[in-house]
């Protein structure tokens, strides 16, 4: 008597053309049989190499990974990407499959996009310093190409969950590379994975990608309050102190400069207006009180002492001339 297997294959057959839909009928009605049996995965495997030619491609796909035992990777929908991008930019599947962290988190992972959002990956690159776990537990990897990461709402009353899942598909435009925020290292996922689910939980890239504020980024990510100081007001030693006590405590810390119509001029600073930095550090040396930063751009800095991978060393009150803003998270 033949199994309810070999008679759902009989009828799929029936047309000699097995559709995706018909397919993943049959791996649910596989699955749904307690034992995955040698004979059971020998019908399947004769199925694929009999009948090659009768499956939608990606239908031979699911089912071959099926009878593999290898998971099979879900397609969700995708953040819409930048309104400038919409005709240049699509959604391809990472190949080949990345991991979540490479060496784990460092504050160095994070690389901006082509895409305003600065502030958005600033704030990514201090929690990552301050506190790298903060990113770990928000990220949920389904072992399927999906994930779920949890971000804090500001509501009334308090910081609550919210959960947004996305897969790890890629915005990309003329070739392999991700259009949008990647890690240094190139199979390292999450730097992209945590602003696409930010992405898709604010209404898609154009909502995050014209500016906004570090701190609120921040507390999404740790739902706690964060707090904003304008060097205009502020005296260079209260930001100093204010700024040093924060990175002692673990909190995240970023700095954002002036605008082009401020009337601050950049030129030969190596410092760009309407930016957003990560600060690393204060320290004072022979008298003089220095910030540490990052340019998220990875490249790109201030002085040179050697290296450009965005990170430097700036004098205090520099750093005051230069800089408008600092934002320090919980
Ligand atoms: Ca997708
Ligand atoms: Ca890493
Ligand atoms: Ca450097």
């Amino acid at each position: 008597m033949p199994s309810p297997i070999s008679q759902r294959i009989a009828t799929a057959l029936a047309d000699r053309s097995l559709s995706a839909q018909e397919v993943s009928e049959l791996v649910a009605a596989a699955k749904a049989e307690k034992k995955f049996t040698p004979e059971l995965k020998a019908e399947l495997q004769q199925l694929l190499t009999q009948h090659a030619d009768a499956f939608e491609p990606s239908a031979r796909q699911e089912l071959q990974a099926f009878v593999d035992g290898t998971p099979t990777r879900k397609d969700l929908a995708d953040p819409t990407v930048l309104n400038k991008h919409a005709t240049s930019v699509s959604w391809n599947p990472v190949s080949p499959t990345g991991a979540l962290y490479v060496d784990d988190v460092s504050f160095d992972d994070v690389i901006q996009g082509s895409i305003a959002n600065c502030y958005l990956v600033s704030a990514f690159s201090a929690v990552a310093q301050a506190n790298p776990s903060a990113i770990k537990d928000a990220i949920k990897d389904h072992g399927d190409g999906t994930y779920t990461v949890r971000f804090f709402e500001d509501a009334y009353g308090g910081f609550r969950p919210v959960e947004v899942t996305v897969d790890s598909d890629l915005a990309t435009e003329f070739g392999p590379a991700n259009k949008y925020a990647k890690a240094r290292d190139g199979n390292e996922q999450w730097v992209t994975i945590l602003e696409k689910a930010y992405a898709q939980w604010k209404g898609g890239y154009e909502a995050i990608g014209n500016g906004g504020r570090a701190g609120d980024v921040m507390e999404a990510l740790t739902g706690k309050p964060s707090n904003w100081t304008s060097t205009s007001w502020t005296p260079a030693d209260e930001v100093y102190t204010s700024i040093s006590t924060a990175i002692a405590a673990h909190q995240p810390v970023t700095a954002g400069t002036h605008g082009k119509d401020s009337g601050v001029d950049y030129t030969g600073t190596g410092v760009y207006a309407w930016h957003a930095y990560t600060v690393l550090g204060a320290s004072e040396e022979s008298g003089t009180k220095y910030l540490q930063l990052r340019n998220p751009w990875g490249k790109s800095e201030h002085g040179s002492d050697g290296k450009d991978e965005g990170i430097f060393k700036m004098k205090l009150d520099d750093f005051m001339k230069l800089y408008s803003s600092v934002y320090v998270g919980g």
